[in-house]
């Protein structure tokens, strides 16, 4: 087992513990870490805790390529080792620790930060902490189920710590890694179609910055798939037809790659096509595949699907390896910085679909802080799809927290997609498609169409207030806009009573 994941020879003398191994970590030590909500490190972080409760005071800033999991976000935050964390998190007690600004959060398009930190505007990679497969015969990483940042972080690390994951196998070849030179060199990202291959199936190393190996019984945490729930079916149905309806009309292409976000509505999209008989040949350029992907292959409907991560359940997990050969002809896993990249998206005219926390009757959207504030997850790639695809859904169910929450309000509170990128708005009441409507066109039908029936008589109120009182190419009435989240604030209700 070790002289086959560790097949450059001189590697053999620097396997380790992770105790040992993660001692070139200390206090101000910038670390960055492989994972995209999957293929993360985890026994380096463990260690780190380990240190903590023997009582040493030490703080790093935590870089990851995404969303990891309680095994290291979770962990970390609550040894409160954590000083500075980039860029989206998911994690409850971490959300929390930065909500009070005891982490300090920064976030990030997904598509920039690997150029950023080539840029060196995230300060020096001290230490890089990889989960791999494999060290090749000639020195190279093959990663997991995640690409993520990790080929810049190799690169820039001065310091290489890997954790051999004895779990995953017989990965290689389902990789494609290029980094694109960094402006003004860069060329064109020669994608020209979802299954093209442009780079190598592995992270080019310097072996000699390597530190530490590990050895790894560790799996990450397997998210639980339910199945949509009604709402998210309904509105995934209201996609499809649409979609299917805009085909046939002729206004699009049957051939475009579909982006479907994390969360349950991506799901009962991709579980929708299982169920139609419209759809064929199905492309993914997205950053996360999940559980529904494999069912695609398994039922020939996806030609090829490609993202940064694979993140898959416990039963899907098993089924993979049982079969990897067969999915690994569809599957392409990426470099965020090329699954996210603006210039792919639109060259190949990706479908994207997004899930916004709230969004106003003309457009805008917030999909990162709950009543203006409080941080929930971070904006990930949702800004580098919607802005760039060629058909930008946001949806939403229309309330939240049992009714008491309008996700169609008149204003949102904080501003992650302008109106100028999304294209169609989608909750479970209805569809509407902003790109011919004017702004005021576009608040009737969202209203009409869109929010719940419980708030459609109070949003309608305002507009028409807004109309008269404001007027305008866009009317609002700047003392109330806001005036749905003071109410819920002050009542927990944004209802009237
Ligand atoms: O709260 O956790 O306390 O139950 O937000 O909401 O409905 O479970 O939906 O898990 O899909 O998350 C936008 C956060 C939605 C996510 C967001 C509360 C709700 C619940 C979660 P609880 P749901 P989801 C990139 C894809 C940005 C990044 C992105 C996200 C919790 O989709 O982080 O798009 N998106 N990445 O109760 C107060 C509201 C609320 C609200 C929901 N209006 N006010 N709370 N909640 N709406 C591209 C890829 O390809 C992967």
């Amino acid at each position: 087992m070790i002289k086959e994941r560790i097949r450059y020879q001189p590697l053999l003398d620097k396997i380790t513990s992770a105790d040992e191994a993660c001692r070139c970590i200390q206090d101000g030590t910038n670390l960055f870490i492989s994972g995209f909500t999957a293929g993360y490190p985890k026994l380096i972080p463990q260690a780190l805790v380990r240190r903590a409760e023997a009582g040493e005071r030490f703080k790093i800033n935590l870089f990851a390529g995404a969303s990891t999991s309680e095994l290291v976000d979770g962990l970390l935050a609550r040894a409160d080792l954590v000083a500075s964390r980039r860029p989206y998190m998911s994690d409850r007690f971490m959300r929390q620790k930065i909500n009070n600004e005891e982490i300090f959060f920064k976030d990030d398009h997904l598509s920039q930060l690997s150029g950023l930190v080539r840029s060196g505007a995230w300060g020096n990679v001290d230490v890089a902490v990889v989960e791999a497969l494999c060290i090749t015969e000639k020195g190279h990483l093959i990663p997991t189920t995640s690409v993520g940042n990790t080929p810049t972080y190799v690169r820039e690390a001065k310091k290489i710590i890997i954790e051999i994951s004895a779990h995953d196998e017989d990965l290689e070849g389902i990789h494609d890694i290029f980094i694109p030179e960094d402006p003004p060199y860069r060329m064109p990202i020669p994608i020209y179609r979802t299954a093209d291959r442009i780079g190598k199936p592995f992270i080019e190393m310097d072996p000699n910055r390597v530190v530490g190996i590990v050895f790894s019984q560790e799996q990450d945490t397997c998210p639980v798939f339910t199945p949509p729930n009604t709402i998210a079916r309904h509105i995934a149905a209201q996609i499809l037809d649409f979609t299917r309806h805009e085909i046939k009309k002729g206004r699009q292409p049957a051939a475009l790659p579909w982006q479907s976000g994390v969360g349950d509505v991506a799901n009962a999209v991709l579980s929708g096509f299982l169920e139609d008989d419209f759809f064929h040949n199905l492309d993914i350029y997205s950053e996360v595949l999940q559980d529904s992907v494999l069912d695609l292959i398994d039922l020939g409907k996806a030609r090829a699907a490609s993202g940064s991560s694979l993140t898959l359940s416990e039963k899907a997990r098993t089924r993979f390896y049982n079969e990897i050969y067969r999915y690994k002809e569809k599957l392409i896993l990426r470099p965020v910085e090329i699954s996210n990249a603006p210039e792919v998206i639109q060259r190949l005219g990706v479908i994207a679909i997004n899930t916004a926390i709230e969004v106003d009757i003309y457009g805008q959207v917030n999909s990162t802080h709950v009543m203006g504030s409080q941080m929930m997850n971070g904006i990930g790639g949702s800004g580098d799809f919607m802005r760039n695809g060629a058909v930008s859904f946001i949806v939403t169910p229309s309330t939240a927290k049992d009714g008491r929450i309008s996700a169609i309000v008149p204003m949102v509170s904080h501003v992650d997609h302008s109106e100028h990128s999304v294209d169609v708005v989608v909750t479970e009441h209805g569809l509407v498609d902003t790109r011919p409507l004017t702004p005021r066109q576009v608040a009737e039908q969202i209203i009409r169409k869109c929010a719940h029936p419980d708030y459609r008589d109070l949003l309608w109120d305002y507009y028409q207030r807004a109309k008269n009182e404001a007027g305008g190419h866009e009317p609002h009435l700047l003392n109330e806009a806001l005036g749905f989240h003071q109410r819920f604030m002050k009542t927990g209700n944004m209802r009237v009573k």
